[in-house]
This record gives C-alpha cells, sequence and structure tokens, in this order.
C-alpha cells in the first residue's frame, strides 16, 4: 500500500508541474531576487491547522525553508522568535546556539533576515494579552521583546514587527483600556532602548520597529484594530521614540474590516509611517484567510500596487500568506511561493505600465487642468466647466480593467476591434 500511494503522489507531483509549466510567466531567480521580497518561516512551514482544521502538512525546518526559498529566488527571510526557538529556549545559551546556526544557513543560502518579529499571541502566558493586568506578564512582555531585538541585530535585520495578536478582549467590562495601552507601550519602549544601546555598542544602524494591526482574531474585540489606530498610537505620546516607530500594515486585514487597503496605505504614506507590508488576499468583513497574493483581488492589487510605485515604496513586500491546506509540503516550494511571488512581479510590472499609458496620463492631466472656469464665482459655471471631462473617471476604470486583461497591449476577445 505504501508503494502504490508513493507511485501514485510521484505521478501527480508529475502532472501538477506539467500543468503549472504549462502556464507559462515565471520569472528567473535572479530575476525574483532583484524585488525586495521576504518569505515567512511560518508561512512556508504552516502546517495548516486551525480551529477547525487538522493539519495537511509536515513541519518544515528553517534550514529548508532558506535552502526552497534561495532555489526560488526568494532573497529575504522573515521569524517570529517561537518558530525558530522553543519558548522554553528563549534568552538561554540554547537559543544562541540556534541563533548561531540560523546565520550559518543564512550565509550558506546566500539569503538575509530583512525582518524578526515577537509572538505575543500563541502560547499561554499571553492569554490575557502581553499588556496583562499581571505585572510578571508585562514584564517578561518587555523581555521578549528586547530579546527579538537582540535577534535581529545579531542576524543582521532590519526591521522588528510587533502584531500584538491578544491586545484586546473576548468580554466586555474586563480591561481598562487607556492603561493597557500604556501598558503596552511600556514594552516598546523597552525594546526601542534596547535597540538604541545594541546599536551604539555595535556601532550598527537601529531597526525600525513597525506596529501592525487586526481588526479582530484571536480576540473578538482589539484595542489597535487599524493600521489609522497604530498611528494614532505611536503619535500618542505614550511612547519615548515615536520617530522609531512606523507601520507594517497587512493587506487582508485592512479588508477585513472593511477598509480599502489603497487608502489605508495612503494615509501611513502621508504620516511617513509606511515601512514594510505584509501581502496577502482574501476577502472583505471575513476572517483572516490569508491566501496568496492577488488570487482574489487583482484589480485592487493592480491599484495598490500603482500606489506604492508612484509613492516611492522602497520597504520590503513580506509574504504573510498562509499556503492553502490543499497544496502538499511539495507544492508549498513548487507551486504555492513560485507562483505567489511570480503573480506580484507581473502585477508589479504591470502597475509601471498603468503608470506610465498614455490614456490614463492624459485623462488624468486634463482632470488637473480642470475645465477653464477662471474667476469663476458660481458653483453651477464652475460644475459647467468640468462636466463633461469628468467622464474620464469612468474611462480610467475601463482602462485600468484593460490593462489588467492585457487589452491595451492588443488582447482581444470576439472580433473585438
Ligand atoms: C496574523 C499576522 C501575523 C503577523 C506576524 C508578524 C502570524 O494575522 O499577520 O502573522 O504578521 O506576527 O509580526
Ligand atoms: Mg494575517
Ligand atoms: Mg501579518
Amino acid at each position: 500500500m505504501p508503494n502504490r500511494s508513493a507511485e501514485q503522489q510521484k505521478q501527480q507531483q508529475a502532472l501538477v508541474e506539467r500543468l503549472f509549466q504549462s502556464c507559462g510567466g515565471s520569472y528567473s531567480p535572479e530575476t525574483r531576487r532583484k524585488y525586495y521580497i521576504s518569505g515567512p518561516q511560518w508561512a512556508a512551514a504552516y502546517e495548516g491547522q486551525a480551529l477547525f482544521h487538522a493539519p495537511t502538512r509536515e513541519p518544515v525546518a528553517p534550514a529548508e525553508v532558506m535552502r526552497n526559498f534561495a532555489k526560488i529566488g526568494i532573497g529575504y527571510w522573515t521569524t517570529h522568535d517561537t518558530d525558530v526557538i522553543r519558548t522554553e529556549d528563549l534568552m538561554t545559551d540554547r537559543q544562541a546556539e540556534t541563533v548561531a546556526g540560523l546565520k550559518k544557513s543564512l550565509a550558506e543560502n546566500g539569503l538575509r533576515c530583512s525582518m524578526v518579529t515577537c509572538e505575543t499571541f500563541f502560547h499561554a502566558v499571553w492569554s490575557a494579552s502581553p499588556a496583562a493586568e499581571s505585572p510578571d506578564v508585562r514584564a517578561y512582555a518587555a523581555e521578549r521583546l528586547k530579546n527579538v531585538v537582540r535577534i535581529g541585530h545579531e542576524l543582521g535585520a532590519e526591521f522588528a514587527v510587533y502584531w500584538p495578536g491578544t491586545l484586546g478582549y473576548m468580554m466586555q467590562g474586563i480591561m481598562d483600556e487607556p492603561q493597557t495601552l500604556q501598558w503596552f507601550a511600556e514594552a516598546l519602549n523597552a525594546a526601542c532602548e534596547e535597540d538604541l544601546r545594541v546599536s551604539k555598542q555595535n556601532k550598527s544602524p537601529a531597526l525600525k520597529h513597525c506596529l501592525e494591526a487586526k481588526p479582530f482574531e484571536p480576540q473578538g474585540e482589539l484595542i489597535l484594530p487599524t493600521t489609522d489606530a497604530m498611528i494614532g498610537f505611536i503619535h500618542s505620546g505614550l511612547l519615548t521614540h515615536p520617530e522609531m516607530v512606523g507601520v507594517n500594515p497587512e493587506y487582508l486585514h485592512e479588508l477585513m474590516w472593511g477598509g480599502a487597503p489603497r487608502a489605508a496605505l495612503a494615509r501611513a504614506i502621508v504620516a511617513k509611517k509606511l515601512w514594510h507590508f505584509d501581502v496577502n488576499d482574501g476577502y472583505r468583513l471575513k476572517h483572516d484567510v490569508d491566501l496568496p497574493v492577488a488570487v482574489v483581488n487583482p484589480l485592487d492589487w493592480l491599484n495598490v500596487l500603482m500606489l506604492l510605485r508612484a509613492h516611492g515604496y522602497d520597504g520590503p513586500f513580506n509574504f504573510d500568506y498562509k499556503p492553502p491546506r490543499t497544496t502538499s509540503n511539495w507544492g508549498v516550494f513548487n507551486v504555492s511561493f513560485p507562483s505567489a511571488v511570480d503573480r506580484f512581479i507581473t502585477f508589479w510590472e504591470m502597475a509601471g505600465e498603468a503608470l506610465a499609458d498614455p490614456i490614463i496620463g492624459e485623462a488624468m492631466e486634463a482632470l488637473k487642468s480642470g475645465g477653464a472656469a477662471a474667476g469663476a464665482a458660481s458653483a453651477q459655471d464652475i460644475f459647467e466647466s468640468t462636466k463633461e471631462l469628468l467622464t474620464l473617471h469612468e474611462l480610467i476604470a475601463h482602462r485600468l480593467v484593460q490593462v489588467l486583461i492585457g487589452s491595451h497591449k492588443g488582447r482581444k476577445f470576439f472580433g473585438a476591434s
């Protein structure tokens, strides 16, 4: 029996491989490495488990993830502390050994660690949040954040990300929110202080600390549910080093509360806080399904990348998605990551085309020039002067869909002229 299924699996892989190759449109590892794309350890090693889901895949060790990322052409690797070090081994000699091993694997595979993040949501110690009433929990949270900063320096990371996870509640009336925010700020302040200490000692640049929000999950109510809330928190006066702290919006997290990710990103851009970006896809007002980038909302993704290109975003694109649990261990590295990366690159290049499109360009310019109602004082005259121009909004939307489906390059359906 095992032999028979091994044979079947080989045949099925051959079929998937043949069909994937027939899809075409893939980029070489060298081309993929030109983009600031990072692959999370937790995404690659995700076993498919969830509240209603048993695992469908085997665990994958960091060295194996790195080997596969290198082969695919994903140049950067990101991790939570507990993705690679058991909670009980953190801040012990075992941690030092593990970190040394990770450094070696990164070097062997020609990868760099761009970001480290602290897991403050999974372990039982965080059940009442990392800013819990108990001073012991809070002191431990501060130590964990400081430890992540040190690991980040050790691995040469540029960013530290904090998704507070359980910073919220399931039931009403159990929490003093302003006090909890103050406590949460204390842990971040400790992380920034530690960063300044280590970077001074090592004569190396400080990390960029980025806050990530999610509107719900794992708690019913979160105290900092959106990227806007995080930006407000950065400027609340509770942080001792607000200049060291920015945001890491996640595409689906903004969609989950019903917002427009593009508008959330725009607000972070004008606040000069858009430093890191988690990319994935999913559905509005639903769960954090973490689908691969652009499989649900391709038009929106084109639009999001136009925004980022137009405003010179040069931070990482962190592929914080979950390979679907119907994808096998083999499929994770042979289909899931390569296809997600290639779609991203295609959308990035398409965004460049859309920004350079002469039709869109002329339409935008015409709209901005307005209707020469010079000196007009009446609302009606001003409206009349641009009335016909405003039809360009719909024309631009049509043109963007043409870029998405390739009509702008002559792709035609049913004998269109
Ligand atoms: C949860 C997330 C997290 C964060 C991660 C980085 C497990 O929905 O998106 O991924 O991105 O903790 O800090
Ligand atoms: Mg998520
Ligand atoms: Mg994320």
